[in-house]
């Protein structure tokens, strides 16, 4: 069991008062607040062994080499994958980019890109990008509780699919995907398979291994890490394949005049120097939620979650949107007659932190119909009691509002 109040202590952040109120942050699917291990670590880099990587023969490269590879191979351990299957980005969009830009140089006219409905932009606008060269973009549907259509998923994958993207889970409606089935689906007609995995891999065990895809996209900032890395997982021989996006130092083997070669995987994606002071970061990130347990982390959040929607639902005016079985911690709502954006302010008085918006995912919105969302998303300091203040915060927006009754 995690004991949420103790976990608590090692986020400075959470003791700020916003608003005069005890800050209850609920914003966790856009970023994740910071323990002070992650924060010191960074610190003790910069303080005490900054240098660039795979370069120096000196005493300070060879630790930062050392903390920024160890970094690598705590992440590949994580997902159950081997160091050399593991790229450090900028984020999830940066490591889907990669992919995007590569599927824009190999794919031709008539090939075929399986998306879905409840994607964010990150997974859907790059893969737009390959319209221009005569490319289908298939989007598949969602059925009522917010779960992934499946049949029509399958019904869209063909021989002329080369490649199927899907969140592992949704931003928005909470939806965990199956995608091992998925996986197997894609892989059938001869497609790869990348998985969007931003909002799952902070909040569950995920196993490479086991769910047998091609790709993998994720970002530290929304697993207690630091903003400013991502990751690209993928399996060897498809990295291998893959051509790197940006071009420079570090990721080449030999440079002529004309032409140069590329490093081997995964520092041919890693060109210039990368932000070292955040990987080493990341990688205490990771430490810290080891210690904790992904099994623990999974089922702190499916209680915090199951708790919220009971107390949410019968509350009249209130719609949440997203209520698949298999669901992540990200509970979207919307209150009859009032704007999202009016709800997260009224609940930021309280010192509530929300989304609203459109959760960067407007093709959802408008499949909802619904112009944007409010949002509450729990993590591993998250307790009842915030939730609790997110419903009496919810009464007092329906007050103002006069809705509902
Ligand atoms: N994919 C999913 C499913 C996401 O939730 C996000 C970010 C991304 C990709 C992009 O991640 P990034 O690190 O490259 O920005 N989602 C959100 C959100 O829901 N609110 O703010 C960011």
């Amino acid at each position: 069991m995690i004991n949420a109040m103790k976990i608590r202590e090692d986020f400075p952040i959470l003791r700020r008062k916003v608003n005069k109120r005890q800050l209850a942050y609920l914003d966790n699917a856009a970023t994740t607040q910071k323990p002070k291990q992650v924060i010191d670590k960074i610190t003790d880099y910069y303080m005490n062994y900054n240098a660039n990587i795979h370069r120096g023969i000196h005493k300070l490269s060879e630790e930062a080499t050392e903390a920024y590879e160890g970094s690598r191979g705590k992440t590949a351990k994580f997902v159950n994958a081997q160091s050399r299957e593991i790229v450090f980005t900028k984020n999830t969009t940066e490591s889907l980019n990669i992919l995007a830009y590569w599927a824009f140089r190999t794919l031709k006219k008539g090939d075929e890109v399986v998306v879905s409905i409840m994607e964010h932009h990150s997974n859907i606008v790059p893969w737009q990008m390959l319209i221009e060269k005569g490319v289908k973009l298939n989007i598949a549907g969602i059925r009522k509780d917010g779960s992934l259509d499946i049949k029509n998923l399958q019904s869209l994958v063909t021989k002329k699919t080369k490649i199927v993207s899907i969140a592992h889970s949704s931003n928005v409606l909470g939806t965990i995907n199956p995608v091992k089935e998925i996986g197997r689906i894609a892989h059938d007609a001869g497609a790869i398979c990348v998985i969007d995995g931003a909002q799952s891999v902070p909040h569950m065990p995920v196993d490479m291994k086991t769910l047998d895809c091609d790709f993998l996209a994720f970002s530290s900032h929304k697993m207690l890490g630091p903003t400013g890395i991502g990751v690209l997982y993928g399996k060897e021989d498809m990295l291998k394949s893959v051509t790197p996006f940006l071009r420079g130092g570090d990721m080449i083997k030999e440079v002529f005049q004309q032409t140069a070669s590329w490093n081997d995987i995964p520092w041919k994606f890693e060109a210039g120097t990368p932000n070292i002071a955040d990987v080493i970061g990341f990688g205490a990130a990771v430490d810290y939620l080891n210690k904790i347990g992904m099994k623990e982390v999974r089922k702190h959040e499916e209680e915090l979650t199951k708790y919220a929607i009971k107390k949410m639902s019968p509350i009249s005016g209130v719609t949440i949107h997203g209520l698949a079985a298999e669901r992540g911690g990200a509970v979207s709502f919307s209150i009859d007659g009032v704007h999202p954006h009016d709800i997260a302010t009224i609940l930021d008085g309280e010192g509530i932190a929300i989304r609203s918006g459109h959760m960067c995912a407007q093709p959802l919105m408008a499949h909802l119909n619904v112009p944007a969302l409010a949002r509450a998303s729990f993590y591993v300091y998250n307790m009842k009691e915030e939730i609790d203040r997110l419903i009496v915060g919810i009464e007092k927006v329906k007050k103002i509002f006069k809705t509902g009754r």
